[in-house]
């Protein structure tokens, strides 16, 4: 079983952070903590991509991570992407510190998220209310500012 795993995240900008990931048992919530700088102030979109690949930089990572074909909503919708943690808020020192809880994704079994890849966005995540096409897609979160592969950590 996989407790602990981290994720570096780095980009072509300034942005960069660590992630660090913990769960108690498989069916045990995930607890996510760590800070990412390099942010605007506010509220920037936080998934779970598909593919570990960075080859092309966090384009690479795919769409959300999505194993159920469901459409893009917040953390706390029952319909939603595995992949959907919402949104991070930087402060006015530019950082995000994470303190985040998420049920649904795990570090084992079918909704593992080992080897898939954190990526921090531009933009507010709109949480699928955003009213059109995009929004039940990305939340129009835009842009990637910073991505990390998900690894198990010691
Ligand atoms: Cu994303
Ligand atoms: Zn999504």
């Amino acid at each position: 079983m996989v407790v602990k795993a981290v994720c570096v995240l780095k980009g072509a900008g300034e942005t960069s952070g660590t992630v660090y990931f913990e769960q108690e048992n498989k069916d045990a919530p995930v607890k996510l903590t760590g800070e990412i700088k390099g942010l605007t102030p506010g509220l920037h979109g936080f998934h779970v991509h598909a593919f570990g690949d960075n080859t092309n930089g966090c384009i690479s990572a795919g769409p959300h991570f999505n194993p159920h074909n469901k459409t893009h909503a917040g953390p706390n919708d029952e319909v939603r992407h595995v992949g959907d943690l919402g949104n991070v808020t930087a402060t006015d020192d530019n950082v995000a510190k994470l303190d985040i809880t998420d049920k649904i994704i795990s570090l084992n079994g079918e909704h593992s998220i080992i080897g898939r890849t954190m990526v921090i966005h531009e933009k507010a995540d709109d949480l699928g209310k955003g009213g059109n096409e995009e929004s039940a897609k990305t939340g129009n979160a835009g842009g990637r500012l910073a991505c990390g592969v998900i690894g198990i950590a010691q």
